[in-house]
């Protein structure tokens, strides 16, 4: 692990910047890191450039500390679960990074980059760094096991292994309520999210001897149902669970951009994710296009699919 302690000793201020279209982990990293350096004694800043923040997660401590707008001129900047820096939003070239993640696909635009790939979420990494180097406290705790849990759909992806369950015990003995995190991931749907899920499964499609699953979900469909971003994410691992399928694929219209998140069972896609200018895992990537003809944007990854012999 690098000397992040003689780094951070070097700045006052400390702005933790987490990506857009956010999900539990990086902003669990980035609270939790958060948390940290405030008891630490440092002035931090906590930023993230998307107006839609999941709203399950404002029972982190410190989640109405997360602002929008960076307002520190001269601070380290740590980045929080970002393959990439155009993932951040905001304009930091030149200043100097801690880049913290787990994304194999990751570009190491940081001065100082902790980027371990066989981690199960970037809030591994995170606590594993600081509690050699900083004193750790619950609230830290409760913001990275929440990460944990929610990368590894409670430890259910090929990324948890015995270390994987050792750091959440680790984390798990600073006294947190992990039943509170549970109620808080799992049992505080939106309507909204229901809706859209339901209207996705309909429109289902199969391809490749039922081995690919493809879905797409309009702009009418999102309008329809009032869903927002993040109530997007999940449906792709319904598509997966079916018993025939290796590969599955949504797409979604969003504002200029088709997004498309793919799983995969035991076939490494982030490579296919790479090749559309996007990142991400062995068995979870995705990317954004502004090829918004969603049908012919499946259609052309299936070749890319066949052509690169995924399937
Ligand atoms: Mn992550």
């Amino acid at each position: 692990m690098p000397d992040i302690k003689s780094l951070i000793d070097r700045y006052d201020k400390i702005t933790i910047l987490s990506h857009i279209n956010p999900d539990a982990d990086t902003i669990g990293t980035a609270l939790g890191i958060y948390a940290i350096l405030k008891a630490y004694g440092k002035q931090v800043e906590v930023v993230n450039a998307d107006l839609n923040i999941p709203r399950y997660l404002d029972f982190l401590p410190n989640f109405t500390k997360i602002k929008k707008q960076m307002d520190f001129k001269k601070s380290l900047i740590i980045t929080c679960d970002s393959g990439s820096m155009d993932r951040l939003g905001f304009e930091i070239e030149g200043r100097e990074i801690l880049n913290i993640d787990h994304h194999k696909s990751n570009t190491y635009y940081g001065s100082v980059n902790v980027v371990h790939a066989s981690s199960a979420s970037a809030s591994q990494v995170a606590f594993e760094l600081f509690r050699s180097q900083f004193t750790l406290n619950r609230a830290a705790a409760t913001c990275f096991y929440t990460a944990l849990v929610s990368d590894t759909q409670y430890f259910s992806t090929n990324s948890v292994t015995k270390e994987v369950f050792d750091v959440a015990s680790d984390m798990i003995a600073y006294d947190i309520d992990v039943s509170e995190v549970a109620y808080n991931l799992n049992q505080r749907r939106t309507l909204s999210s229901l809706r859209i899920l339901s209207s996705a499964l309909q429109g289902l499609e199969l391809h490749c001897e039922g081995e690919l699953l493809s879905m797409i979900i309009t702009k009418e469909k999102i309008k329809e149902s009032g869903a927002r971003y993040h109530d997007l994410m999940g449906i792709v691992d319904h598509g997966i669970s079916l018993a025939t399928v290796k590969i599955a694929i949504v797409a979604m219209e969003l504002e200029g951009v088709v997004r498309i998140s793919m799983r995969s069972k035991g076939i490494d896609i982030s490579t296919l994710a790479i090749e559309f200018g996007g990142g991400g895992h062995h068995n979870a990537a995705g990317f954004e296009t502004d090829e918004l003809n969603a049908e012919r944007l499946i259609e052309t990854l299936i070749i890319k699919i066949k052509e690169m012999g995924l399937l």
